[in-house]
């Protein structure tokens, strides 16, 4: 059993590796997870989001193999053993129930049909420290991290870029689910105490120095799985695509999150039901809010950017209605604390994590107070990481 945000070093790999294979590892690897910081369920509606990589993530240690099959073990699904695919044959071409190879296989699968020259199999030794199903993109955190694997090991000349585009491209025709690009992009662009402005549309971006003065980031986990979170994603990507649609009738926009407030206000009446009216004005207001959000940090209005994050949270609880009593509860009893700019959900929702971003010396009181109000209300224990803002994804070196 891994425990969550355990440390993991070098040696836990090549120890790890040797028990999975009863051989030595040459290569250790590491890609992060994510979090968001403002500029949620933006990313499919052309608007901007905000993430940061972070020190948590999915590690591995590889090692050649002379034939070309891939034996692949996570030390976090451990009762299923090593699973084995060979290259070429149509079994590593298709998505196998909800199984974590899903996500190396699919990378495979997308960077060969691109040209990649895959020229031997891999012995893999898998082992991740973010909280599984917890909105801190375990998943982006493997794909980028088999990215990363495939483009050492085989000399790809893949770009960051297509690598990011390769994850998204797993995520929504082998996986299913019809994500946009900010957690592939996070991970893969992720810079050490810096976050991601990526505009969705251009794809454009910058890395933003995260100047929070004496805060810390404190990542809230709910502990409740997103067990319905990929059906409603999709259906809430749909509801935002027909409400463009009904804009689209009556002004030129291509996406909503090229809509300003007003143009978006003064052409709301042609969207045809409340629930999609919601989607639609969450997604252009949200967008508006990472600019003031940026904004505000550059201008170190640290108070103002805590509203946005409030703002934020607010949006996706009563507009986008994805939030949830766990998530509205860690949020609205964080804002209640001494010592906190903001608080709010991040990413798909419906469970997962917050964040909050509090004083270093309020940490200690700020977890004891939400972690008892939470325990009340949901009738189990929220956990709390302070999260560290980390690089993209490495090869590890031996000590
Ligand atoms: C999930 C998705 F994968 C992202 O693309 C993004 O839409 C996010 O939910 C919501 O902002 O993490």
């Amino acid at each position: 059993m891994v425990e969550m945000s355990q440390t993991i070093t070098v040696e836990t790999l090549e120890n790890g590796f040797k028990s999975a294979f009863d051989l030595p590892a040459s290569h250790y690897y590491f890609a992060p997870g994510r979090i968001n910081l403002i500029g949620e369920h933006t990313d499919y509606n052309g608007g901007r989001v905000f993430p940061c990589a972070i020190s948590l993530g999915t590690y591995a240690a590889v090692s050649p193999r002379d034939d070309q099959e891939f034996h692949l073990f996570s030390q976090n699904f451990a009762d299923q053993g090593v699973q084995v695919s060979t290259l070429n044959t149509p079994e590593i071409q298709q998505k196998v129930g909800n199984q974590w190879t899903n996500y190396p296989k699919g990378m495979l699968r997308y960077l060969t049909e691109a040209g990649a020259q895959i020229t031997h199999g891999l012995n893999v030794y898998i082992v991740g420290n973010l909280p599984d199903g917890a909105g801190l993109s375990s998943s982006a955190s493997l794909e980028m991290l088999f990215g990363k694997i495939f483009q050492d090991e085989f000399q790809l000349k893949v770009t960051p870029l297509d690598m990011v585009k390769t994850g998204v491209k797993v995520e929504n025709q082998f996986i299913g689910l019809n994500s946009g690009i900010m957690d592939q992009f996070a991970v893969e662009m992720g810079k050490k105490d810096n976050a991601v402005l990526l505009d969705t549309n251009t794809l454009k971006y910058e890395h933003v120095p995260l100047k929070l003065g004496d805060h810390v980031i404190i990542i809230m986990n709910t502990n409740k799985r997103r067990e319905l979170a990929d059906s409603k994603y999709n259906e809430h990507r749909r509801e935002c695509e027909e409400a463009l649609a009904q804009l689209q009738t009556g002004v030129k926009t291509p996406t909503l999150g090229a809509l300003d407030k007003e143009t978006f206000d003064e052409y709301s009446y042609l969207i045809q039901s409340e629930p999609l009216l919601k989607r639609a004005r969450h997604a252009v207001f949200e967008n508006q809010r990472v600019g003031e959000a940026i904004k505000a940090l550059k201008n170190q209005d640290l108070e103002k950017f805590g509203r946005l994050v409030n703002a934020s949270h607010m949006s996706l609880q009563y507009d986008f209605e994805v939030t949830g009593k766990e998530l509205d509860t860690l949020a609205h009893t964080a804002w209640q604390q001494p010592g906190v700019l903001g608080a709010r959900m991040i990413g798909g929702g419906y469970g997962g994590c917050a964040i909050a971003l509090v004083q270093k010396d309020q940490v200690p009181n700020f977890e004891a107070a939400v972690g008892k109000v939470y325990q009340e209300k949901i009738g189990y224990k929220a956990d709390f990481y302070v999260a560290e803002i980390a690089d993209g994804p490495s090869q590890l070196q031996k000590r």
